[in-house]
């Protein structure tokens, strides 16, 4: 396969940004070889700088639910150039875009829109401490939110990717506020909160983790998250950032039937244009400014081409349910029946091969996985035109772009593997 634009690209980028990206997982740390720098995308194809054509698993992450180019997103961004980008003014459609949010998730009685998954998370945990008192954070060892100073420890995403425990950068006096606890551990957690108790003030995790790679929590777990919570008076923060709008309309809370106290969103919610949201209860979010004495602020905050690519999202999301029974048939026929000495964790259209025989159910278990071999295994398919993310530690995501022959070429490059 041809790389060298991509090679000269690199090279050029490299004197310029750090490692020739703006963002670490783009550089194929993990996995060697070249980062492909992508020329164009439409439906689930993604071309590089030398022509070459992908079969896309990552989606840019997570937005790209409906795949790259969907013509209903794209009139809407050319209909919100008619009207200005960005006016540092309130507009109807952001109402319109909130609404669109409390619609499918009634947990979000009051929402405020950001511009990325991190601003959301580092509101939502400083509205917590500000409406708890408390200065305490629990999160999830191999959970990512972000790169929130407090919330950088161990983290998973490209921290994981990277081998990066803890950042450098963060104060000990930041990183000593947070408590970082295995996944799916009722034991660890009932043990923080007897310890801690009345000076946590929130619990942050991520419902259905994509970040170790996928991991499910189990209901012990989550019944644990709620009643741990209620009990001492913290609150429980649903970091829907990639589940959101991905694992069903109304998240991983609808799948699960948890009511948080706040969540975050991001990603599908711009319909791939930068946005986030976070919110939750009324009397939690009223602490918010110009309202309450939590200050949180944003230039682009609510602008109208990301609300208004989000608002043809959301809007073809509802309009649309059926959407994601296609997307588990596609997913489920994509990851059903592969080859032994994986251990392959799926929640509708987002999914993980990893390559252990360990069940993967925190992030310990995450890392027996085979990098080396993982990271063979993505440059086999790479050179078949199918582009997994470049991390054992990331989820893929089907879109409603992938169509059946999509999937046979990827089960078949799979087999070819083993
Ligand atoms: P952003 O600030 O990157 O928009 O969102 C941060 C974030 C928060 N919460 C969850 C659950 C997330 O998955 C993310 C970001 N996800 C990573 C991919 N695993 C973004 C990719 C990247 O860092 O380049």
């Amino acid at each position: 396969m041809n790389t060298s634009r991509s090679e000269a690209l690199l090279a050029r980028a490299q004197e310029l940004v750090p490692g020739g990206v703006n963002s670490p997982v783009r550089a194929f740390r993990s996995v060697g070889g070249t980062p492909r720098f992508m020329a164009r995308a439409n439906g689930a194809r993604l071309w590089d700088a030398d022509g070459n054509e992908y079969i896309d698993f990552i989606g840019s992450w997570g937005p790209m639910l409906l795949g790259h180019r969907h013509p209903e997103i794209l009139a809407a961004i050319e209909d919100a150039l008619t009207i200005g980008t960005s006016f540092g003014a309130p507009t109807e459609r952001e109402i319109e875009l909130a609404e669109e949010i409390r619609d499918a998730v009634p947990s979000m009685e009051m929402i405020r829109l950001v511009n990325s998954g991190t601003e959301a998370t580092m509101s939502a945990l400083r509205v917590a401490r500000g409406f708890t008192g408390r200065d305490l954070t629990i999160k999830f060892e191999g959970c990512y939110h972000g790169h929130v100073d407090s919330l950088l420890v161990k983290a998973g995403s490209g921290m994981a990717t990277l081998g990066i425990v803890d950042t450098a950068g963060v104060p000990k006096a930041f990183a000593d506020t947070t408590v970082a606890l295995p996944y799916n551990s009722v034991e660890a957690l009932e043990r923080a909160f007897a310890a801690h108790g009345s000076e946590i003030a929130a619990v942050i995790l991520e419902p259905v983790v994509g970040n170790m790679g996928c991991v499910l929590p189990s209901s012990a777990f989550l019944e644990a998250l709620v009643s741990l919570t209620r009990k001492h008076g913290a609150l429980l923060i649903f970091d829907e950032v990639m589940t959101g709008f991905r694992v069903a309309r109304g998240g991983a809370q609808a799948m699960f039937g948890v009511t948080p106290d706040l969540s975050t969103f991001g990603k599908i919610i711009g319909g791939g244009l930068p946005i986030g949201a976070y919110g939750g209860r009324k009397e939690i979010m009223l602490k918010v400014a110009p309202v309450g004495n939590v200050y949180q602020a944003g230039t682009l905050s609510g602008n109208p081409l990301a609300v208004s690519a989000g608002l043809a999202m959301l809007r073809h999301i509802r309009l649309n349910p059926g959407l994601y029974e296609g997307l588990e048939t596609r997913a489920a026929a994509l990851c059903e029946g592969l080859p032994a000495g994986l251990t392959v964790n799926r929640v509708g259209s987002m999914f993980t091969l990893f390559f252990t025989e360990t069940p993967v159910t925190d992030y310990e278990a995450a890392k027996t996985s085979d990098t080396a071999r993982f990271g063979r295994f993505f440059h086999h398919l790479l050179e078949r035109g199918v582009y997994f993310p470049p991390s054992q530690f990331e989820a893929a995501f089907v879109s409603t772009a992938h169509t059946a022959g999509d999937i046979a070429h990827t089960r078949q490059a799979i087999a070819e593997f083993f």
